[in-house]
């Protein structure tokens, strides 16, 4: 058996950041694909009791440990293998930093904002993307600003902040109804500088369930 599982599905960007970093590093790991849209297994209360409390993806399990937040499966991903790690203090707060951002502000949104275009059932009122998008101009606005400053988000290396930052930023324009990489050239240029990363792959080449069948 592989050294990991990692309980994902295509389509989720939260989960790619983890499976990426998995095969970014070189890792030994395995896809355990979750039927998220269908059956919402990550609802039932078994997930719930036995996977995660939580009801999320992704989920890492390492041996004996079961990790969630891919915040944290990336920080101990970059603490065992010594890769994409932020190096001293400095580095470590503002790694955060952009992790936080990001989780909150950036994928937080684009995933629901993602979700809702695509597959809600009812579709939501108007209002509610139109609220999210205005959010997400604002954040994409300020990563492409920080961008424009430096190669990768924290220093001139990547780190986790940006595996973590490009979650949702591979999947197609179509899915979104904007192109970001083209309407943010330094978030676009910044995503080239990642994809030519030994080990890049696609979340639809990386995860299992895609294409989704209705
Ligand atoms: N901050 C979390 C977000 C995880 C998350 O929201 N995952 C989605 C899948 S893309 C999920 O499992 N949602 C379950 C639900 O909302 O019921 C992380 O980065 O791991």
């Amino acid at each position: 058996m592989p050294e990991y599982q990692l309980h994902c599905f295509a389509q989720s960007g939260n989960a790619y950041r983890a499976a990426l970093m998995l095969n970014l590093i070189g890792a030994d790991w395995e896809p355990v694909w979750v039927d998220f849209f269908k059956a919402g297994v990550q609802r039932s209360p078994e997930f719930r009791s036995e996977i995660n409390e939580m009801g999320e993806l992704p989920v890492l399990v390492h041996g004996k440990r079961t990790l969630t937040q891919s915040g944290v499966i990336l920080t101990y991903l970059a603490n065992r293998s010594g890769k994409f790690k932020p190096q001293g203090e400095d580095e470590e707060l503002e790694s955060l930093r952009w992790m936080l951002f990001d989780n909150h502000k950036v994928n937080g949104y684009l995933g629901p904002y993602r979700f809702l275009k695509n597959w809600a059932k009812p579709a939501p009122p108007e209002s509610i993307a139109a609220f999210l998008k205005g959010r997400l101009d604002n954040n994409l606005m300020i990563v492409n600003k920080r961008l424009e400053q430096s190669p990768f988000l924290v220093t001139d290396r990547p780190t986790i902040a940006d595996i973590s930052m490009s979650g949702y930023l591979y999947y197609p324009a179509e899915e979104f109804g904007f192109d970001i990489p083209k309407e943010y050239p330094a978030i676009g240029a910044w995503l080239g500088r990642i994809k030519a990363l030994p080990g890049w792959k696609h979340p639809y080449d990386l995860m299992p369930g895609h294409p989704f069948a209705a």
